[in-house]
């Protein structure tokens, strides 16, 4: 197992689409391994391949407090959305900032497991807001998109002062 780099914003890699998975092979289920161990290091209830440079479909989440419920998404898509909930919404690869995002209280989602076998999910609250927030990371849409021009431009500027120190 490894712990995988995780890109932060405005990286323009963050921005790719992730391709659908074709083959269910060792070599995913070693993706899927090392980006469940950095998102349990990081730590974080979500992890999307896009955000480790990975443009696959791919999605790890745990939202359990025992941190003991991993689920693998693969290929997912929603099949259904109810009602409106405003959550305040992190990210790891926009580190210290928290925002209320808008979004689908309910979703159906369908996927495929890391052995290729499809299932349904019914998300509801928190693990309905991480797999849509998950889901746009594939898309190349990170959480921030979704606030004004002015929030989203302090935002910029902050992630690439920091960047500078670390660089320094
Ligand atoms: O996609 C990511 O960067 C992961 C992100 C998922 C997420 C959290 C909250 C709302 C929407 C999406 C995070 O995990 S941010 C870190 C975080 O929220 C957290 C960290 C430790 C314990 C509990 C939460
Ligand atoms: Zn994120």
């Amino acid at each position: 197992m490894a712990l995988l780099p995780i890109l932060t914003y405005p990286d323009p890699r963050l921005h790719k689409v992730a391709q659908p998975v074709r083959v269910f092979d060792d070599e995913l289920r070693r993706l899927v391994s090392d980006m469940a161990e950095t998102m349990y290091a990081a730590p974080g209830v979500g992890l999307a391949a896009t955000q480790v440079d990975v443009h696959r479909q791919v999605i790890v989440i745990d939202v359990s407090e025992a941190h003991d419920d991993l689920q693998v998404l693969i290929n997912p898509r929603i099949l259904w959305r109810d009602g409106t909930q405003y959550c305040e919404e992190g990210c790891l690869s926009v580190p210290g900032i928290y925002e209320e995002v808008e979004r689908a209280q309910h979703v159906g989602v369908e996927a495929e497991d890391a052995d290729g076998k499809t299932f349904r999910l019914e998300a509801h609250d928190l693990l309905a807001v991480c797999i849509q927030h998950e889901m746009d990371h594939l898309k190349g849409k990170v959480f921030v998109e979704y606030l004004s021009r002015l929030k989203q431009s302090r935002i910029k500027s902050r992630m690439e002062k920091e960047a500078r120190r670390k660089a320094a």
